[in-house]
């Protein structure tokens, strides 16, 4: 099918940007606005729904909402700070609001009031964490949200001439601030586009088209996830064609793709995000009503995804104050102990190509294969099956302690546990060899 604005490339990116963007694996995410302020609680009321989204869940006029800029006032915020957390959790990106669905914008933007410039505050929060991410070594990526209930502009959908004309005139100003945030800041790697799903958007694919052609024009290398994409039939991430949009896809939200039948996955980059608990993304004062996943659960979500071929990046939804909960700081330090440990397993790796085994994951790198074992077993052994012409020839702990490899069968091998109990998960190396000379030693079965 002929497409204007379909996929604007065929299969993966391999230049240096995208490269980097993949083997950086492991992403925090930053979600901080002003509905960190109400912290999900409304006139007495508490919503357990998103934070911040409390303006839709308590049914918030846009005029009593911004009233909450005048609130906007972070004195604890340091941006070195954040930097330090970041860098010891062992991120190497973060990905920011710099605007969500209520229109407050993290910078001083020229197009709207509503910014951190007209808060209390006035200091330009954005600029403030590039830098200081930036000094840290970690990659910044925008996120951005189209829809912005703030604009009286904004169209769910269009149905009159008016609706129309309000809309262009919305596309323009977000190509604006676009603008505006990508000459501002130009070291930004990644533009991450979020409330891309309504009617108005997909009756106008060909502006999500201009939007990655444009951001890439003004920033060669930049990086764009599918969600901002439509195609001239509205079609969504994938174009009518099936070809994925954008860099890398990216709706895998709170969830991972399936392990089997999404393991085309690995034939396009992707990103995953996950909450702590259910479903917060912004900050919400009480915790209590869902699930909060503990660091070992969380670790596990990345990695898999890794073992699955893509990127995984754990939420924060800081204080309206400008700390993070207690909670936040010790799952960082958590995840930042282990991958100071077993980091070597996560940044750079890959899908491995071999079956999955019940005692945990594996990823890849070059010739080293990684085991990381969440679950111990009672046998002592690590059951493996490589796939043909594929031979380990040494396994060791990422210390240099070498465990003991046993060939069991055709392309099958055990490894054995090692003898300290590391409370916590595990990393074995294994070195390999692909040839095609294996010892014919194996009776084939007559069935
Ligand atoms: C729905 C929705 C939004 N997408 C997530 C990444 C959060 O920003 C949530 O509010």
């Amino acid at each position: 099918m002929e497409l204007q604005y379909g996929a604007d490339r065929l299969g993966k990116r391999y230049d240096a940007d995208m490269q980097k963007f993949r083997e950086n694996r492991l992403g925090a995410f930053i979600h901080w606005g002003l509905y960190a302020i109400p912290g999900g609680e409304w006139d007495g009321k508490i919503y357990n729904g998103a934070a911040e989204w409390l303006k839709a869940w308590a049914k918030v006029s846009v005029k009593d909402w911004l009233q909450l800029i005048k609130q906007w006032n972070p004195q604890k915020f340091d941006a070195k700070k954040w930097a330090k957390m970041a860098k010891d959790m062992g991120v190497r990106y973060v990905k920011i609001t710099t605007k969500h669905h209520e229109g407050f914008c993290l910078w001083p933007s020229k197009f709207t009031e509503y910014t951190v410039a007209n808060s209390p505050y006035k200091k330009d929060i954005l600029g403030e964490l590039v830098k200081a991410y930036n000094e840290a070594g970690i990659d910044v990526h925008f996120y951005f949200s189209v829809m912005d209930w703030s604009h009286p502009d904004w169209r769910s959908n269009i149905k009159t001439k008016e609706d129309e004309a309000a809309f262009q005139r919305f596309l323009t100003f977000t190509d604006n601030q676009l603008k505006e945030l990508a000459t501002r800041y130009p070291t930004v790697k990644d533009f991450w586009f979020d409330g891309t799903w309504d009617e108005s958007i997909k009756k106008n694919g060909w502006w999500t088209a201009h939007v990655e052609r444009m951001l890439k024009e003004l920033l060669p290398g930049v990086t764009i996830n599918s969600r901002l994409r439509a195609d001239d039939y509205g079609k969504r991430h994938f174009d009518s064609n099936g070809h994925l949009m954008g860099d890398y896809e990216s709706a895998y939200e709170r969830r991972l793709p399936d392990p089997v039948k999404d393991l085309r996955v690995t034939k396009w980059d992707w990103e995953a995000c996950m909450t702590i608990p259910e479903n917060q993304w912004g900050y919400h004062k009480d915790w209590s009503l869902s699930y909060v996943k503990n660091p070992v659960e969380v670790l596990e979500r990345i990695v898999h995804a890794v073992s699955m071929g893509g990127n995984m990046v754990v939420n924060f939804g800081p204080q309206a104050d400008g700390d993070f909960r207690n909670e936040e700081k010790e799952l960082a330090k958590v995840i930042g102990k282990w991958m100071q440990k077993n980091g070597e397993c996560i940044y750079a790796c890959d899908y491995a190509g071999w079956e999955k085994q019940d005692w945990g994951y594996y990823t890849r790198k070059k010739n080293c294969v990684y085991m990381i074992v969440f679950n111990r077993p009672y046998s002592q052994q690590l059951a493996i099956k490589v796939p043909k012409e594929t031979q380990i020839t040494k396994a060791t702990l990422l210390n240099g302690e070498k465990l003991e490899v046993i060939e069991t069968a055709r392309n099958e091998y055990n490894v054995g546990v090692p003898k300290q109990d590391f409370h916590e998960p595990f990393v074995i190396r294994l070195e390999i060899k692909s040839s095609k000379e294996t010892a014919n030693k194996y009776h084939e079965a007559l069935t």
